[in-house]
């Protein structure tokens, strides 16, 4: 079934056979046992909450959902064998509640709590209740988040483990002269970055040293604000590289790579898309940067799954960033190039079994994108939309995975993150999946909230970004990718309000009897003002 001649090469390189559709197949061994737990409480909502979910129904698990007041009616809750309410709206007082969330573990008789990402995923805090009230934590050790959040304690570990790390300060800095010094050593443009850091807050870029001063005060005051902690460091600032990252396996006993994930496509520090391979890596660089990360795992006591960043230079050179201690909103890429259920193996791990896969057998094939479709208008600037969704139809067809937490009916609220779904696709090479991702934008359809779909199906129809020139500044030099099409003179709008206005008075000229329902009109509005996007 998997002879080398199966998996798509032979060994003189050639063709062999290819895949139209999925590379998952057995590259993992059927569970010999029932797992040491039964159920598992998902602290987390949405998407990764479903996701969650349907892994822990695979592995034959019981899933228990929890929900804040404005969640009662989703996907998650229906998806779940239990769901528990654990309060309003805000997640200060629900998602982000570790009382709360213990509280509905032991009300519900789980024994396991998966966190998924985002809210209290990274907090060794939250790993430790879990534990302290004999729950078994899906996650790495609480010890390793916290060296993995010390962004100064994280580079000291990797420089000893030998891995490569950017050039910069080795610990949080002292006074003003102190900073002038290291500085001078680090040599210009250089950044300032907060040693809590991550994800882009409290960080400065310094082009000379007269502006030292005011980057440092501002980098500290964001600081503050965002991590109670107004400690900053410095690093030499590199210049346009791409955004590398490595996915991680550990069962504690062994710690394996999965490759990486081209993750240059942001905005403001927000993904919008990924893809696994990445074009910018060679088998042999795959496997430098691979054991590089497979080293900043063990330097740190690792178990479970995690993600190492990096930055990628023009000439391969490649500096670990920081490490992402939980399952990561990009994943399904590695999945469907890797043909591994991460979440499964996830649970696996917590459970205290081996990890069912063998680094002899971890070869990516074919390519794997995702799209982030956010409740974000490009059109203002990515401003976060609200409404019902009225109307979905969802993309399909082979190699293409749909991960969503929301549904025809539900409303959008701007007290979670905006991100709705992902699509994902695989086919066996790049062109081929960026082809099947077009499609697939063209067959979505969400109304009723404003979306970021256009932006996608415009960055996919774009040559730079086919022929894969890209780095983490790729965005920023192209505004037209972000925003939709200017219409300078305003002749398409002037061309639209006309044709509304004359709808419209035809309209109040019909009996009141035959006049559309206000909602339909609306319709034929959304409708028309898309069609001339
Ligand atoms: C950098 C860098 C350039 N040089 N560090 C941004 C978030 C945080 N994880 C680290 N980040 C960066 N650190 C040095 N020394 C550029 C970035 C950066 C970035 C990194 C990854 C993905 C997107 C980014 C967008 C802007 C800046």
């Amino acid at each position: 079934m998997s002879s080398v001649r199966d998996q798509g090469e032979g060994e003189d390189g050639e063709v062999a056979f290819e895949r139209y559709t999925s590379p998952f197949e057995p590259q993992v061994r059927q569970p010999a046992a029932p797992l040491r737990i039964k159920r598992v409480l998902i602290a987390n909502r949405g998407e990764i909450a479903l996701r969650i979910i349907r892994a822990c129904h695979e592995e034959e698990l019981e899933a228990v959902a929890v929900y804040s007041a404005v969640d009662r009616g989703s996907a998650h809750v229906r998806a779940a064998d239990r769901a528990i309410a654990i309060g309003p709206a805000p997640p200060s007082e629900s998602y982000l509640s570790i009382d709360r969330l213990i509280a509905a573990a032991r009300e519900s008789g789980a024994d396991a709590v998966h966190p998924g990402y985002g809210f209290l995923a990274e907090r060794a805090d939250f790993a430790e209740a879990v534990e302290a009230a004999d729950l078994v934590w899906v996650g790495p050790p609480a010890a390793a988040i916290r060296a993995m959040g010390d962004k100064t304690e994280a580079r000291r570990r990797m420089r000893e483990a030998g891995v490569p790390i950017v050039p910069g300060g080795s610990g949080p800095l002292g006074d003003r002269s102190d900073a002038l010094r290291v500085a001078e050593e680090i040599g210009y443009p250089l950044m300032v970055k907060a040693v809590a850091g991550g994800g882009g807050k409290g960080m400065r870029v310094v082009g000379e040293a007269v502006a030292l001063e005011a980057a440092l005060d501002t980098a500290a005051s964001e600081a503050l604000k965002a991590f109670g902690d107004a400690s900053v460091y410095l690093e030499k600032f590199i210049l346009r590289p791409r955004h590398i990252e490595i996915q991680i396996l550990s069962d504690g006993e062994r710690t394996l790579h999965l490759g990486e994930r081209e993750c240059s496509i942001q905005r403001r520090h927000q993904k919008l898309v990924e893809e696994a391979p990445s074009l910018a890596i060679t088998t042999d660089l795959r496997e430098w940067i691979g054991s590089a990360a497979v080293s900043a795992a063990q330097a740190v006591g690792y178990r479970g799954a995690g993600t190492c960043e990096f930055l990628l230079t023009d000439d391969n050179s490649f500096y670990f960033l920081e490490m992402n201690t939980r399952i990561q909103v990009e994943h399904p890429v590695t999945e469907l190039v890797y043909g591994v259920d991460l979440v499964r193996e996830q649970l696996r791990i917590a459970a205290g079994e081996p990890m069912r896969i063998h680094a002899g057998w971890l070869k990516p094939r074919g390519w794997a994108m995702e799209c982030r479709i956010t409740s974000e208008d490009p059109a203002s600037g990515f401003l976060p939309s609200t409404g019902r969704i009225e109307y979905l139809k969802v993309p399909g067809g082979p190699g293409v995975r749909w991960d969503a937490g929301v549904d025809v009916g539900d409303e959008i609220t701007l007290h979670y993150d905006s991100m709705l779904a992902k699509l994902i696709v695989w086919a066996p090479d790049r062109t081929q999946a960026i082809r099947r991702m077009r499609q697939a934008l063209d067959e979505l359809v969400i109304a009723g909230v404003a979306t970021n779909q256009a932006f996608h199906r415009r960055l996919l129809a774009d040559a730079e970004y086919q022929r894969g020139d890209i780095d983490i500044q790729f965005l920023d030099r192209r505004p037209d990718l972000l925003e939709p099409r200017k219409d300078p003179g305003g002749i398409l709008d002037l061309a639209v309000a006309a044709a509304l206005a004359e709808d419209e008075a035809r309209q109040a000229a019909r009996p009141s009897a035959a006049r559309e329902e206000e909602s339909s009109s609306d319709w034929a509005r959304q409708a028309r003002s898309e069609a001339l996007r």
